[in-house]
């Protein structure tokens, strides 16, 4: 078991865990007053994992995680008044508003965000490394990601590319056991996580991640091999989730009781009373952490109320488009009430209506043979069409058959 530290390192230690924690519950309770929108991935359980790797980064070092990463940022040093701010949605949010819960960002403290796809932060992760070894700076960039991320084909490209590119990036896997609701025994061949990359020669370790003093000690000591060694880590935490993978689980996949049982490895409780019996802090300060914690937590859910929506004219800043947005992606630039099929409260009558244009536009092809679109493509005219004549077969595309109106290209 690693040492205690300094008693005013400890006390860092516990409050930054006690925010973490008090914040996320705050954003539960705002998100049930539906103040905060969209998605909520509360990360109730894993604060050591996350304050134990954040306490050893230097300010240079990068931070990049997932959609569970209000603790993260916090502990990166974001104003929770912002982080907040963002999940209400409003102006002053880290994101302006735009990002909500899956979206914080704060490039001043170096937390580059916050990513709905599960391992699509891998592949930054690798290119923020790539930058700073081209700089010639020394940071290290740490990515947290999922047991479940650690089965994406972005894992191997990225072990790869940063076992031979030597990249300064520490990979920290954040298992907390499941992938949604599918337990790491029945998503992932290979169960030691930390043995996934040693195909590329990244060899990995394990730590307790409910254990913030055995979090710090692996990660210094990866931080220490991607700074000085020039060589990428890879290290897997276990730790918890206490609450559902997102704000609407029923968590039918697991039983209470292991719930329970990984509430009595609790890492805010553990460590307070590990300090408290080791002398380093009196329960004066461990109480004070929490007061401080909860003073914090309420002025940030009241910040966030007090701040602005973002104006409605301001709907299409920020966003970011390579060329003229004229092909199958596109802005829409229609004004900001709901249009057709957006209207929640129509919605039964637009789905029949949907569903009526289907049913009719596969009725046309019922006389005759359907088309095989292998070979006839996909552009159709509703009847069946006669397969090429290779004899025939001049070379030169068919001509383009206009596709019957369906209710997905109708009109507005
Ligand atoms: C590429 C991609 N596939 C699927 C999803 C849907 N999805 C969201 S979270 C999640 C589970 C990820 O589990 P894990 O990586 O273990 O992270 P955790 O939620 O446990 O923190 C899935 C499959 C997604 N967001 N992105
Ligand atoms: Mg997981």
């Amino acid at each position: 078991m690693a040492d205690l530290p300094d008693a005013a390192t400890c006390y860092e230690l516990l409050a930054r865990m006690a925010l973490i924690r008090r914040f996320e519950e705050e954003a539960g309770r705002q998100y049930q007053r539906a103040k905060a929108g969209g998605f909520l991935h509360l990360a109730i359980g894993e604060e050591a994992t996350i304050v134990g790797t954040t306490s050893v980064m230097r300010d240079e070092d990068f931070l990049i995680g997932t959609y569970r990463t209000h603790g993260h940022a916090i502990a990166r040093g974001t104003d929770p008044n912002r982080v907040m701010a963002e999940l209400f949605g409003r102006v002053d949010g880290t994101s302006g508003g735009r990002g909500g819960s899956m979206h914080i960002f704060d490039a001043e403290h170096r937390f580059m965000g916050g990513y709905g796809i599960v391992g699509g932060n891998l592949p930054i992760a690798a290119g923020l490394g790539l930058a700073s070894q081209y700089k010639g700076e020394e940071a290290v960039t740490v990515c947290m990601f999922g047991d479940g991320a650690s089965n994406t084909g972005n894992f191997g490209e990225t072990m790869n590319l940063a076992a031979l590119w030597t990249l300064p990036v520490l990979f920290l896997v954040e298992n907390n056991l499941y992938g949604m609701g599918t337990a790491v025994e029945r998503h992932s061949a290979q169960t030691d996580l930390s043995k996934k990359a040693e195909g590329y020669g990244i060899s990995g370790t394990r730590v307790d991640g409910m254990d913030v003093l055995a979090v710090r000690e692996g990660v210094a000591e990866g931080l220490r091999q991607a700074r000085e060694e020039e060589r990428p880590a890879l290290i897997e935490a276990f730790t918890y989730r206490y609450r559902g993978h997102s704000a609407a689980d029923p968590e039918v996949y697991r039983e209470k009781a292991e719930v329970e049982e990984w509430r009595e490895k609790d890492p805010i409780e553990n460590f307070a009373k590990r300090c408290v019996e080791a002398g380093v802090l009196g329960e004066r300060e461990v109480a004070q952490a929490r007061e401080k914690a909860e003073e914090i937590v309420v002025a940030a859910a009241e910040f966030a109320e007090a701040s602005p929506e973002p104006p409605l004219d301001t709907m299409y800043e920020n966003l970011y488009a390579t060329t003229d947005p004229s092909g199958w992606y596109a802005v829409d630039e229609r004004s900001p009430e709901p249009h057709r099929g957006e209207n929640e409260a129509e919605m039964p009558a637009a789905a029949r209506e949907l569903a009526e244009a289907g049913a009719a536009y596969a009725a046309q092809s019922e006389e005759g043979d359907r088309p095989n679109p292998a070979i006839h493509g996909d552009a159709m005219d509703g009847h069946s069409r006669q397969a090429p004549d290779p004899e025939e077969d001049d070379g030169e595309p068919q001509d383009t058959v206009e596709r019957p109106l369906n209710a997905e290209g109708a009109e507005d």
